[in-house]
């Protein structure tokens, strides 16, 4: 199998973002983004997922966190359609739930081929840390509209907010990481009787 990396820059006027990622990497990973809690769960994808992950971001902090976290969100998309391929011989499905302590969430995966984000967190505290948790949701909309994926979150149980949303980030890296596994069986066969993803 070809090698599953890309690296991805989008500059607008509001951010400017590099993102490198291997798919099949170890969960080595670097974040200079400026927003310390959303590293701290990017951190759990490339850890969960075994995906090398490396990103910068300058973005419009003066502001407020939301155009960084959405157009990071939207450039890992990207990146990670890119090092997807065509999809042939990976299972294409991937699932996880992950707990921590009272925490509990379930994460869905399909890469599909079409854009979809169903998303169910409900946060008992509105910021963590001075950060905005809504602009998850932003980031997972970016993730899923350019990864072109169908996405189902949903955090089941959860009294701490940090443990509700780092379920979901651990349980997304899990799923992603079933997903893009390859199966020997399925070497040269496309998962979809469309023979097209
Ligand atoms: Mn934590």
């Amino acid at each position: 199998m070809a090698e599953r990396k890309a690296r991805v820059e989008r500059n607008t006027l509001e951010t400017q973002i590099t993102v490198e990622i291997n798919l099949d990497g170890t969960g080595k990973s670097s974040f200079e983004t400026g927003v310390p809690f959303l590293d701290h769960m990017m951190d759990q994808i490339a850890r969960h997922g075994l995906v090398d992950l490396n990103i910068v971001a300058n973005g419009d902090l003066h502001i407020d966190d939301h155009h960084t976290v959405e157009d990071i969100g939207i450039t890992l998309g990207q990146a990670f359609k890119q090092a997807v391929g065509d999809k042939k011989g990976i299972r294409r499905y991937g699932h996880a739930y992950v707990p921590l302590d009272e925490a509990l969430s379930r994460v869905v995966i399909d890469l599909s081929g079409r854009p979809g984000l169903m998303m169910d967190v409900p946060y008992t505290r509105g910021a963590v840390g001075g950060f905005d948790v809504d602009l998850f949701e932003e980031f997972f909309h970016g993730f899923v509209n350019h990864s072109m994926v169908t996405l189902h979150i949903d955090n089941l149980k959860g009294k701490n907010t940090h443990h509700q949303i780092e379920t979901v980030f651990k349980a997304f890296g899990r799923a992603l990481r079933m997903a893009i596994e390859t199966d020997e069986r399925m070497a040269d066969i496309m998962p979809s009787t469309k023979g097209c993803l």
